[in-house]
């Protein structure tokens, strides 16, 4: 292999260096230094190699992203031959080129009907920020150029530029200068915890009717549009209630509010279907995608709009005054091209519905479902969250959910397994081409890490 770096350095001196020279993402930069980042150099599968030569079941796809795994050569074959062909163009200036066209041909033929029109980014963030100026240009283009607020959910993520994390609601990034005028909250449907003495469906009509009661404070003129990932990823894959996306959905069309679904995560195959919101059942006017379009291999993303926004941007719109260098890249659409191809042809998509999602679900339950520790399993498809629990009667949560969840993370890395933590959840979302027994594997090993949690907490 040619690589363009040295192959083999020591641990120590590649942590030094990056210790030298980077700000890493959501950490205390001083903290890492002393402790010095794993240094991951090979990945195979759902397989990852550290410098170290430690082998990892990496049961978060990357960052949620990497649907066919690690080393499929058909996507390096068919970014080294776009870049031979056509390593660079733009959709600049009046010009196109065929990738980018087979692979918007390919995204609308597997995506549902009403959607025709796509606007790439680089990125999930890039997307939620070319959504909020196309929304808001929608709307001037009808004549209503006062609807311009988008609501969101606090705790929601939606990117970290500075537009997407303030449509997020994550309170610590608006604190960092990240807030925008024009941008609202409403509570997320995050019933495990918030949900009180209500049932599920109760409080999922609860959080849903805080849209209504938002648009109404705020004047339905004045609001733009409502943003929501079908599930929340970052903040903990909650699943909201069965209850909460048709009353959003009915108070979006009743209000004439676009409601516009972050499919970053949820999209391309996760829940077993191609997209989230086909899982619950609704449908959005506008989809952010990014992450799983290319498997994480390039960059890319984008803002997918509906035939009804479409057609009034193109028809009556004019000038569409927005451009990325690299939007639609040559190489990032071969890639996805590829990546898409092999999703769909390969069955993965309905094999992670009919097949390996149901057996991740059955295995979970077995080996948690009355596990001291854990108050609720949640997910669909490759996706699932683990609930700590102090008290499951009353679902009182530990003090220091974070610490331990960060804990069981780390006894995760310990026993080869990578699992995400976030407040008091473990989440798994393992590439798409998992194997049964990868996700034995995957079971067996956060089963370990569960365990040795559950210890600390005084619960085995
Ligand atoms: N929307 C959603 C729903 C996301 O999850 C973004 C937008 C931003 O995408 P970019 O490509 O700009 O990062 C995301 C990103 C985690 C984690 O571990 C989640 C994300 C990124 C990094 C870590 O939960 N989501």
């Amino acid at each position: 292999m040619n690589l363009p770096f040295e192959p083999q350095r020591q641990t120590q001196d590649y942590q030094a260096s990056d210790a030298a020279h980077h700000i890493h993402a959501f950490v205390d930069q001083k903290a890492l230094n002393a402790e010095g980042p794993r240094v991951m150099v090979r990945g195979e599968g759902l397989y990852l190699w550290d410098s170290e030569g430690k082998r990892y079941l990496d049961g978060m796809s990357g960052l949620w992203c990497t649907q066919l795994g690690y080393g499929r050569k058909d996507l390096t074959a068919a970014a080294a031959a776009q870049m031979d062909q056509l390593a660079y163009y733009n959709m600049f200036f009046h010009t196109t080129h065929p990738a980018v066209i087979e692979l918007s041909e390919l995204l609308f033929s597997l995506l549902p009907k009403h959607y025709s029109h796509v606007i790439y980014t680089n990125s999930g963030s890039e997307a939620n920020e070319v959504l909020i100026r196309t929304v808001r240009r929608y709307w001037q283009v009808l004549g209503k150029p006062q609807k311009k607020i988008m609501i969101g959910r606090w705790n929601g993520y939606h990117g970290s530029t500075l537009a997407a994390s303030a449509l997020g609601g994550m309170k610590f990034m608006h604190e960092m200068g990240g807030l925008i005028p024009d941008v609202a909250h409403i509570d997320e449907p995050y019933w495990y915890a918030q949900g009180g003495e209500l049932t599920p469906a109760e409080f999922g009509r609860r959080c849903a009717l805080q849209l209504e009661e938002k648009i109404l404070e705020l004047g339905a003129q004045n609001v733009a549009g409502f943003i929501a990932e079908p599930f929340q990823g970052a903040g903990g894959m909650i699943f909201p209630p069965e209850s909460y996306w048709p009353e959003i959905q009915r108070i979006c069309r009743q209000y004439d509010v676009l409601l516009c679904a972050d499919e970053v995560i949820g999209g391309f195959g996760r829940t077993g279907e191609w997209f989230a919101h086909q899982h619950f059942g609704f449908e959005p006017d506008t989809l952010s995608i990014a992450k799983g379009l290319t498997s994480g291999y390039l960059p890319m993303g984008g803002l997918v709009l509906s035939k009804r926004m479409a057609e009034a941007l193109v028809e009556r719109g004019g000038v569409f005054a927005h451009g990325l260098t690299y939007s639609g890249h040559p190489v990032a659409a071969a890639v996805a091209l590829a990546n898409l191809k092999a999703l769909r042809d390969e069955g993965i998509v309905h094999q992670v519905k009919d097949d390996t999602g149901p057996y991740l679900h059955t295995l979970l339950h077995e080996v948690f479902g009355n596990h001291p520790l854990i108050g609720e399993i949640q997910g669909t498809g490759l996706l699932a969250a683990l609930q700590f629990v102090e008290d499951k009667g009353t679902r009182k949560r530990f003090a220091n959910e974070n610490d331990l969840a960060w804990q069981c993370r780390t006894f995760g890395f310990e026993e080869g397994v990578i699992i995400r933590s976030t407040l008091g959840r473990m989440i798994m979302a393992p590439a798409l081409v998992a194997s049964r027994a990868e996700l034995d594997e995957l079971a067996d090993k956060t089963r370990i890490a569960v365990d040795r949690t559950a210890r600390i907490a005084g619960k085995l």
